[in-house]
């Protein structure tokens, strides 16, 4: 594990699914980008032990050398492959499930073996009443103003080192990114959902500290050049 776990530093990340397919040459070319700081392993549907070691697998055989993690969204998954583990908790979940049981019952398994250098816990809030996740966590989906008071309650009383608004399959509200921005004091902002172009990267890192890209990359080739320079 030679690589720093600088995630404070990381302005854009790859987000692939292990449910999904990525051609060896598309890979090859993404690992190569100038401006990727990190890839992260992880999904909503379908996401097994197995094939998130085979595409952990796949992208060290690309030559990847950067920081790798696996963005943990059940226990049956978790390899012992990546160098660093995200762990969401749901804060607009419609069921305890994903803010507090899944974790407890992980901890109860295995919470003597983390090392918890190694992890950081993401406070989500899921923004996209149509995807997988706000279905899969009954998540309900919440107004401006309640967006405000996830972050408060993420950073003033969980006391989390990051707020991540999950758009995911759909390009969010920059209205609400800069009211977010405006009111935190220093906990790290992380925006993901529906980028497709480097003039979407730099309009949402006027206002968050990392932008994560997922579904685009599975489109043509075209967010390649566009947004990962390679
Ligand atoms: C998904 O936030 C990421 O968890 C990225 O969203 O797949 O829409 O790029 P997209």
């Amino acid at each position: 594990m030679p690589k720093a776990f600088a995630w404070s530093k990381w302005k854009i990340l790859a987000k692939l699914d292990p449910e999904k397919t990525m051609e060896n040459t598309k890979l090859h070319r993404l690992v190569k980008s100038p401006v990727l700081d990190a890839i992260v392993v992880g999904g909503t549907q379908g996401i097994t032990y197995t094939n998130t070691s085979q595409l952990i697998k796949q992208i060290k055989e690309a030559g990847y050398r950067g920081p790798l993690l696996q963005e943990v969204s059940s226990l049956e998954s978790i390899t012992p492959d990546a160098d660093y583990y995200f762990i969401p908790l749901v804060l607009n979940a419609g069921k305890l499930e994903w803010m507090r049981d899944a974790h407890l019952r992980a901890l109860k398994s295995f919470g003597h073996l983390i090392d918890w250098s190694r992890v950081a816990v993401e406070g989500y809030v899921v923004c996209n009443p149509d995807s997988a996740v706000a279905r899969l966590t009954s998540a309900s989906v919440p107004k401006a103003e309640e967006v405000i008071a996830y972050l408060t309650y993420a950073e003033n009383i969980l006391n989390l080192p990051v707020f991540y608004l999950e758009y995911s399959g759909i390009f969010g509200d920059v209205e609400l990114l800069k009211a977010v921005s405006q009111r935190r004091r220093k906990i790290h902002l992380v925006y993901g959902g529906g980028i497709r172009e480097a003039r979407q990267v730099a309009q949402v890192l006027q206002y968050v500290d990392t932008v994560v890209i997922g579904n685009g990359l599975y489109e043509g080739n075209d967010i390649l050049k566009d947004v990962f320079q390679c």
